[in-house]
C-alpha cells in the first residue's frame, strides 16, 4: 500500500491525492505538517530531510517533491493519458509542471500569504492588489493559451492540470475582484467536475 505523509491542507499533498485518485492506485495518508507536527522529528527528516510535506513511500522507495511523486505514479501506475510517453506530448506536460513551479508558484504564493496567513508588516491594500493584478497577468497567459484547447497539454486532462487545480480554485475561492478570463473559468469547471477534485482540493483555504 502507498503511504503519503502529508496534511490534507497543503496545495502540494492535494496534487499527489489528486493524482492517486486518477489513477485510482489506493493509497494511505498520514497526517503530518503544521498543527501535526512530525516532520520535526528525526524519523521524518530519515525519510525527508526538507521536513516539508509531502513524503511518500512505495515499498522500498521513499519520494519526495510533489511534481516528481506525480511523474513516478504516473509512469508506475499506467498514467499514460495523464503523462504520455511520446517525448513531445510529454513535453508539453511538463513545461505546465515547470510553468506552475517557476512563474505561477511566485505569482500566486504572495497573495496566499497576504489573505490567509497574514504577517505583521504584510503588504497594504494598494500592495495588495499589485500583486493580485499580476496573478492575474500570470493567469491571462493562460487564458489565452486555453482559446484553443479544452486542458494545458491538449484535449484531455494530464499532469499539467492538476499541478494548477490548487492555484486555480485559490484564485476562484478569494474575495477579491478578478480579471474576465473565460477560457479559464470554463477550464476551471471543467477540472472541477472531476471526483479527485472534489475529494481533495475544496477544503478549507487554510
Ligand atoms: N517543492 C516541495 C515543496 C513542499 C512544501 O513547501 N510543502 C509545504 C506544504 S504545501 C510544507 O511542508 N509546509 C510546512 C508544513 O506544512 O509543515 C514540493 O513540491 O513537494
Amino acid at each position: 500500500m502507498l503511504t503519503i505523509w502529508g496534511r490534507a491542507t497543503s496545495s502540494n499533498v492535494q496534487k499527489v491525492l489528486w493524482t492517486c485518485e486518477e489513477l485510482a492506485v489506493p493509497f494511505e495518508r498520514r497526517d503530518a505538517g503544521r498543527e501535526f507536527g512530525q516532520v520535526d522529528q528525526d524519523w521524518y527528516a530519515e525519510l525527508n530531510p526538507n521536513r516539508l510535506v509531502p513524503t511518500i513511500r512505495d515499498g522500498e522507495l521513499i519520494l519526495w517533491e510533489s511534481n516528481t511523486i506525480m511523474r513516478y505514479l504516473a509512469n508506475r501506475y499506467g498514467g499514460e493519458a495523464l503523462y504520455p510517453a511520446e517525448p513531445g506530448r510529454r513535453a508539453l506536460v511538463e513545461r505546465w509542471m515547470d510553468w506552475q513551479l517557476s512563474t505561477l508558484a511566485p505569482a500566486i504564493g504572495p497573495v496566499f500569504w497576504a489573505l490567509v496567513r497574514p504577517a505583521p508588516g504584510g503588504p497594504d491594500a494598494k500592495q495588495l492588489r499589485a500583486l493580485i493584478d499580476k496573478l492575474g497577468q500570470t493567469w491571462a497567459l493562460l487564458d489565452r493559451h486555453l482559446g484553443n484547447q479544452p486542458y494545458v497539454a491538449g484535449a484531455g486532462l494530464s499532469l499539467g492540470d492538476i499541478v494548477l487545480g490548487n492555484s486555480i480554485r485559490r484564485w476562484y475561492a478569494f474575495d477579491f475582484e478578478r480579471p474576465d478570463l473565460p477560457n479559464l473559468a470554463a477550464w476551471h469547471k471543467r477540472l472541477a467536475a472531476r471526483p479527485g477534485f472534489q475529494s481533495h482540493l475544496m477544503g478549507p483555504v487554510v
